[in-house]
C-alpha cells in the first residue's frame, strides 16, 4: 500500500464513518468503528490484491489451492494491521480522536469456521503463504454458523449457535456474484456416445445449486502481497427455481452452508456433510479450471500451472471432480485426464485414528453424486487391474477405494495424488510403518513429512506484546520479520536481569488472565502460583482425564496434610466436546464439579485452583497461551498427529510437560532433554501393549494404592454431583481396560509434576529453561512449513 500518514488516516476514517453510518466519530458504536476500520484496510490493499491476481494470469504463475472444510482465523483486525505495517500508526491515530483500538478489537467476532487444530493450521498457512510471497489460495465454505458457542450450565456443556456473521456480511470479504458457478447433485446420469464416438454423460432430474464465492483478503507481512481465501455460499439459482417450490425445499438448500459439522473425529453419516464436501470441491475446481482455460494452454498440462491440496480427507472428491471436468467439460480422454489429475493433487493426512478417515456408504454416494460415483468406480477398477499380479491380492483389496460397499476417501486421495504427507516426524513414520503401510509398498515415492507450524506473528507479536517489546530490547527488532533471530537469546539464558525481565512479562500476562477469570467466573487466581494449562479439543486420547487424576491426587494429599509444603498451582482447562461425544462431555462435567469443590475449600489455603474457561476459541487462546507456565501435551504416545498449541506455548515461554507424541518430540529435539519434561510410555511401549494384548488396568488399579485412591474418587462421593459421570469414567479406566493407558502413565506423570513444582522454586533454573524454549521456537514457524509445501509438493516457489 501507499505511504500513509496519521492525518490522512483520521480524515479517511471520519469520512467513511459519515458515509456508511451517518454518524460523527464520537457517536459511533464500537461495531461501527470496527467495520469502518476494516473497510479502510480493504481499500488499502485493494490494488495489491488486484495486482497479485493479474500477475498470476499475465505471468502464468503456477498457483496452489488449499482445499479445506475448516478454516479457523479467529479475529483478523490485528493481524491485518500488523501485516500491513500500520498497527502503531492506526493505534496512535485512533487514540488522537479518542478511539481505543482495543475496543475495536473486542468488537470483532471470532471467525470460527473450524473445530480445532486442522482449521487453525489452515489459517496459519493462509497467513504464511502471502508472507513468503507464494501464490497459494484457500478454498472453503462460508458457514453461517461456525463452531458452536459453548456455555457451561451446572457444570454441563451447552451448545449454542454461533451467529458470527453480521447481516451485512464479514467486513473482510467481497462477494463475487459474477464468479458464481452451478453445482449439480442428485438425479441420475448415463453415458451416451456422441457422433465422434466419445461417451458423454446425460443428466436427469438433477438439483442445481448456485455457488457464490466470497473472497477474503489474506495479507502478507510487510511485503505488499495479498492472497485470497475463497469461501463458497449457496444460493438458489433463479433459473432453476421450479426445482425448489416449497419453503422446506428452499431451506434444505440454504442448510448446505448453514453450519460447520462440529464432529471432527467421526463421520456422522449425514448426507448434508457429503453435499457440503462436493459443493466446495466442485465450485472451487470449476473456477480453477476455467481460469486455467483462459491461459489457453493444453488441458492435459494443467498440473504445470495448478496444484490442489486436499487437507484431510474431506475434499478428496477433488480427484474425481477434476477428472469429471476435464473429461466431460473439456473433452480430455481418461488417460490424459488421469495423468494430469494425479500430478495436480496432493493430500495431507492429519490423523492415525481410523474412525477419522472418512468412509462413505456407496449407495448414499451414488444417490448424491452419481457421476462422481461412476468415476470413482472406474478409478477403483483401473487401480485393481493395474496392480493385479504385481502385489499380493490382499494388499490390493485393502488399499482399493471401494470396499464392502464403502468408499474410502483416504485411499482415493492417496491413489489420486502425487504426494501424501504427515504432519510431524513421528506421525509420518507411523503412517509409513502402520496406518498406511500397504500404500507405502505401492507408492513409496509419494510419502513425505511436513511438520506443522504456527503463524508466529499472531502468537508472539499480537498475543504477547509485553514479550515482544522485551525481545526488541534484547535482540533488536529483526526477529519480527525473521523469527530465527530468536536464537540470539541463547547467549542470555543465564543472565539474571534478562531472566527477571521475562519473569515480569509472564507475571503481567498471568495477571491479565487472572483479571479475566475474576470477571467471568468470579474466582481469584494467585499469580505467584504455577499456571498449568491444557487447552485443546476434549478427546479421550488427549487425556484431559490424566490431568484431572493428578489434580485429585494433589487435593487428596492436601486434605490429608493441609500443611503440605506445595508450590501453589492453578490448573486451567479450555475445551469443547463434540456435541455427540458423551464421554468427553462427562469429563467436562467432572472438571467443573472438581473445580467447584476445590476452589471454595478454604482449608486448601489457595494452594490449588482449577478453572474451566468457557467457550475456548482462538481469541481466548491469545489470552491464555502467553500466561502459561506449564503446557500440558499429554496424549497417549502415537495418537496426536502433531499438535500445534504445543508450539504456541513454547514460543511464549511455557515449559512443556509431554509424552513423546506428535511434534512434542521435535520440541524436545529443539530445546534438549533438560528443557522439556517428558513422561510416560513412548510409542513403542504403547504398540508393544497392542501387540502383546497384555495391558491390564485393573491389575494396576488393584496393586497401586495411590492410583486406587485417585480412581475411586470418581465414585466414592468425593466429587459432588457426578454420580453418573464418575461411574462412567471409573468403568472406562478399570472395567474397560483403560484404552488410553492413563493408569500406566499416571505414576510417572505425577512424579514429573512434582519435579516441576520443585523446579519452579528455583527461579533462575526455571527462567533459563523458559528462555531456551523461546530461543528455539523459530523452527516451528508456519512460514517455513508452507515453504516446504510450496517447494517440495506444489512446485510454486
Ligand atoms: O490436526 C492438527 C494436528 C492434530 C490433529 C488435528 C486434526 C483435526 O483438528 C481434525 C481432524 C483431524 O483428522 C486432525 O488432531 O494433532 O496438529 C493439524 O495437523
Amino acid at each position: 500500500m501507499e505511504q500513509l500518514t496519521k492525518e490522512q488516516f483520521i480524515k479517511a476514517f471520519k469520512a467513511q464513518l459519515h458515509t456508511d453510518y451517518l454518524v460523527d466519530n464520537s457517536e459511533a458504536t464500537a461495531e461501527e468503528h470496527f467495520r469502518t476500520l476494516g473497510k479502510l484496510i480493504k481499500q488499502y490493499v485493494m490494488s495489491d490484491w488486484l495486482r497479485q491476481r493479474d500477475e498470476i494470469i499475465k505471468e502464468q504463475k503456477k498457483t496452489a489451492y488449499y482445499f479445506s472444510i475448516e478454516f479457523l482465523p479467529g479475529k483478523m483486525l490485528q493481524t491485518n494491521l500488523l501485516n500491513l505495517g500500520i498497527y502503531d500508526l492506526v493505534a496512535e491515530a485512533l487514540a488522537e480522536i479518542n478511539v481505543d483500538l482495543n475496543i475495536l478489537v473486542e468488537a470483532e467476532r471470532d471467525m470460527a469456521l473450524g473445530n480445532g487444530g486442522l482449521g487453525r493450521l489452515a489459517s496459519c498457512f493462509m497467513d504464511s503463504l502471502p508472507t513468503i510471497g507464494a501464490p497459494g489460495f484457500g478454498n472453503g465454505i462460508r458457514y453461517k454458523y461456525g463452531l458452536f458457542k459453548q456455555r457451561i450450565v451446572n457444570g454441563y456443556q451447552i451448545e449454542l449457535p454461533d451467529a458470527w456473521l453480521p447481516s451485512e456480511g464479514s467486513v473482510w470479504e467481497t462477494k463475487k456474484p459474477h464468479s458464481a458457478v452451478d453445482v449439480k447433485i442428485y438425479g441420475s446420469v448415463y453415458l451416451t456416445p456422441q457422433e465422434d464416438g466419445v461417451l458423454k454423460p446425460v443428466y436427469e432430474n438433477v438439483k442445481t445449486l448456485h455457488a457464490v464465492p466470497y473472497d477474503v483478503i489474506q495479507i502478507g507481512f510487510n511485503n505488499g502481497v495479498v492472497n485470497n481465501l475463497r469461501l463458497w455460499d449457496v444460493e438458489l439459482p433463479e433459473k432453476y427455481e421450479l426445482d425448489y417450490q416449497t419453503l422446506a425445499d428452499r431451506r434444505r438448500v440454504e442448510d448446505i452452508t448453514s453450519f460447520l459439522y462440529p464432529d471432527d473425529s467421526s463421520r456422522d453419516g449425514q448426507a448434508m456433510r457429503l453435499i457440503q464436501e462436493y459443493f466446495m470441491v466442485s465450485a472451487g475446481l470449476q473456477t480453477i479450471v476455467s481460469s486455467y482455460a483462459k491461459m489457453q494452454l493444453p488441458m492435459e498440462k494443467i498440473h504445470e500451472k495448478v496444484a490442489v491440496h486436499i487437507n484431510d480427507t474431506h475434499p478428496a472428491m477433488a480427484v474425481p471432480e477434476l477428472m469429471r471436468i476435464l473429461m466431460d467439460d473439456y473433452g480430455v480422454d481418461w488417460d490424459d485426464a488421469w495423468a494430469t489429475t494425479t500430478q495436480v493433487m496432493s493430500y495431507t493426512n492429519h490423523t492415525v485414528l481410523s474412525e477419522a478417515l472418512e468412509k462413505w456408504d456407496a449407495g448414499l454416494f451414488k444417490e448424491i453424486v452419481p457421476r462422481i460415483h461412476q468415476i470413482v468406480g472406474e478409478i477403483d477398477r483401473k487401480f485393481v487391474k493395474e496392480w493385479a499380479g504385481k502385489v499380493d491380492t490382499g494388499i490390493i483389496e485393502r488399499t482399493r477405494i471401494v470396499q464392502n460397499n464403502q468408499i474410502h476417501m483416504a485411499n482415493l486421495a492417496i491413489i489420486g495424488g502425487h504426494s501424501v504427507n504427515g504432519v510431524a516426524k513421528l506421525h509420518t513414520e507411523l503412517l509409513i510403518e502402520d496406518v498406511l503401510k500397504e500404500f507405502y509398498i505401492l507408492f513409496p515415492e509419494k510419502f513425505n513429512n511436513k511438520t506443522n507450524g504456527i503463524a508466529q506473528r499472531r502468537w508472539s507479536q499480537i498475543a504477547n506484546p509485553g514479550m515482544s517489546a522485551l525481545l526488541d530490547d534484547l535482540i533488536g527488532k529483526d526477529w519480527r520479520s525473521n523469527i530465527h533471530e530468536l536464537s540470539k537469546l541463547e547467549e542470555q539464558l543465564t543472565n539474571s536481569d534478562v531472566q527477571s525481565s521475562f519473569y515480569q512479562v509472564k507475571q503481567a500476562n498471568k495477571q491479565k488472565l487472572a483479571d479475566y477469570v475474576k470477571k467471568t467466573l468470579d474466582i481469584a487466581l494467585p499469580v505467584d502460583a504455577i499456571f498449568d494449562v491444557q487447552v485443546k479439543r476434549l478427546h479421550a486420547y488427549k487425556r484431559q482425564l490424566l490431568n484431572v487424576m493428578h489434580i485429585i491426587k494433589l487435593y487428596q494429599d492436601l486434605k490429608a496434610n493441609p500443611e503440605l509444603d506445595m508450590t501453589p498451582r492453578v490448573f486451567i482447562f479450555g475445551a469443547k466436546a463434540a456435541p455427540g461425544y458423551h464421554f468427553a462431555k462427562s469429563v467436562i462435567k467432572v472438571i467443573n464439579e472438581l473445580a467447584n469443590l476445590i476452589n471454595y475449600d478454604t482449608s486448601l489455603n489457595d494452594k490449588l485452583k482449577v478453572v474451566f474457561l468457557e467457550n475456548y476459541n482462538v481469541s481466548l487462546a491469545e489470552l491464555i497461551v502467553p500466561a502459561a507456565d506449564v503446557s500440558e501435551q499429554i496424549s497417549t504416545a502415537g495418537k496426536e498427529a502433531s499438535g500445534t498449541s504445543n508450539m504456541k506455548f513454547m514460543m511464549n515461554g511455557a515449559l512443556t510437560l509431554a509424552t513423546l507424541d506428535g511434534a512434542n518430540i521435535e520440541i524436545k529435539d529443539a530445546v534438549g532433554e533438560d528443557n522439556i519434561v517428558i513422561f510416560g510410555m513412548d510409542k513403542d511401549a504403547v504398540y508393544a501393549h497392542y501387540d502383546k494384548h497384555d495391558y491390564n488396568s485393573r491389575a494396576i488399579y488393584e496393586s497401586d494404592q495411590t492410583i486406587k485412591r485417585v480412581v475411586d474418587a470418581f465414585i466414592d462421593g468425593t466429587i459432588p454431583n457426578t454420580h453418573y459421570e464418575g461411574h462412567e469414567i471409573w468403568d472406562a479406566l478399570v472395567s474397560y481396560n483403560d484404552e488410553y493407558f492413563l493408569l500406566e502413565d499416571f505414576t510417572d506423570y505425577a512424579e514429573k509434576q512434582a519435579y516441576i513444582s520443585e523446579l519452579y522454586q528455583d527461579k533462575h533454573k526455571w527462567q533459563a529453561k523458559v528462555i531456551k524454549n523461546i530461543a528455539n521456537s523459530g523452527r516451528f514457524s508456519s512460514d517455513d512449513t508452507v515453504e516446504g509445501y510450496a517447494k517440495e509438493i506444489w512446485g510454486i516457489l
